[in-house]
């Protein structure tokens, strides 16, 4: 299987599982990514997702040997029919989504991470933006992400460049939420995603739908926009249980509803 799907407490963990080829994503792993996403989506009792790699990388884009083969597939099919979807999905998915680099994070490996909520890197990953090595530009919304995560003169000379980029620089950049040493990570990712299962789902999932509109809206209209959804936050069993239990100065429990 080249993704490999687990659920248990309320978390989806999808790891890419082509280890040989350090998880290079071909036509049937896209595919096989963007049923799982839809799934998660529909999937009630899920409200976190991790996504990780089998073996010593996290993902190394796109599979080089899938393209130089027989019968490639066209650069417009990989991208509007495999990999475009897939970034869209996780940034519409209204439930948080992890990134756990475990290992080196190339081309599209690493802009599907950087598409996540919370990118968690090992201290041992990296980060490349591998695409104009062998003659591309970024994709996966690369060219729209990495600049706001780190300003616009760092990820134009990461893109031109190619240059790898350690975890420990890239939390220092605000590429990534943080790195872990290599004997925590496990342990830590496991931890961030229970705490964030138990949490108000629907909360974290509007948060999630201001933070997408953020990207290009002027201040009024997100102004308004938080109103409205504030609305619907509040109109949620999370939200009364979150107020009572802080009054009765209890722990509250989330069902995210
Ligand atoms: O049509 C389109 O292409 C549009 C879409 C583009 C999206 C993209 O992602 S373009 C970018 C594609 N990715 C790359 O260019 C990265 C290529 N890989 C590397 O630069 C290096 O492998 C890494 C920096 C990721 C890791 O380097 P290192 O030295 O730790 O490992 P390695 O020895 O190079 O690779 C280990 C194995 O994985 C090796 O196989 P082998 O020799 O042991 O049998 C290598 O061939 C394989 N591998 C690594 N990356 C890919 C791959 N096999 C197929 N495709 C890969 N992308």
């Amino acid at each position: 299987m080249e993704l490999i799907v687990t659920k248990q407490h309320h978390i989806a963990t999808l790891t890419f599982n082509r280890p040989k080829s350090f998880n290079a994503f071909n036509v049937s792993l896209c595919q096989a990514m963007q049923k799982a996403l839809d799934d998660c989506a529909q999937d009630a009792d899920i409200r976190c997702i991790v996504l990780t790699g089998a073996g010593r990388a996290f993902c190394a884009g796109q599979d080089l040997g899938e393209i130089t083969g027989d019968n490639p597939p066209t650069f417009q099919q990989i991208l509007d029919d495999g990999y475009n979807p897939i970034v869209l999905k996780i940034r519409a998915l209204e439930k948080p989504v992890i990134a756990a680099v475990n290992g080196v994070a190339a081309g599209a490996g690493a802009n599907i991470a950087l598409a996540c909520d919370l990118v968690i890197a090992a201290e041992s990953a990296s980060f490349i933006q591998a695409f104009s090595k062998i003659g591309l530009i970024p994709d996966n919304g690369g060219t729209y992400i990495l600049p706001r995560l780190i300003g616009w003169q760092k990820a134009a000379a990461l893109m031109m460049t190619g240059e790898k980029v350690s975890a420990q620089a890239a939390e220092k950049m605000g590429m990534i939420y943080k790195w872990v040493p290599d004997a925590a990570f496990v342990a830590t990712v496991e931890q961030q995603a229970a705490h964030l299962a138990q949490m108000p789902t629907k909360a974290l999932g509007l948060i999630k739908r201001a933070l997408n509109q953020s990207f290009t809206n002027d201040f009024k209209t997100q102004l308004s926009l938080e109103t409205q959804w504030q609305g619907e936050a509040a109109s949620t069993a999370d939200y009364k249980e979150g107020v009572n239990a802080f009054v009765q100065k209890r722990i509250p429990t989330f069902k995210g509803i």
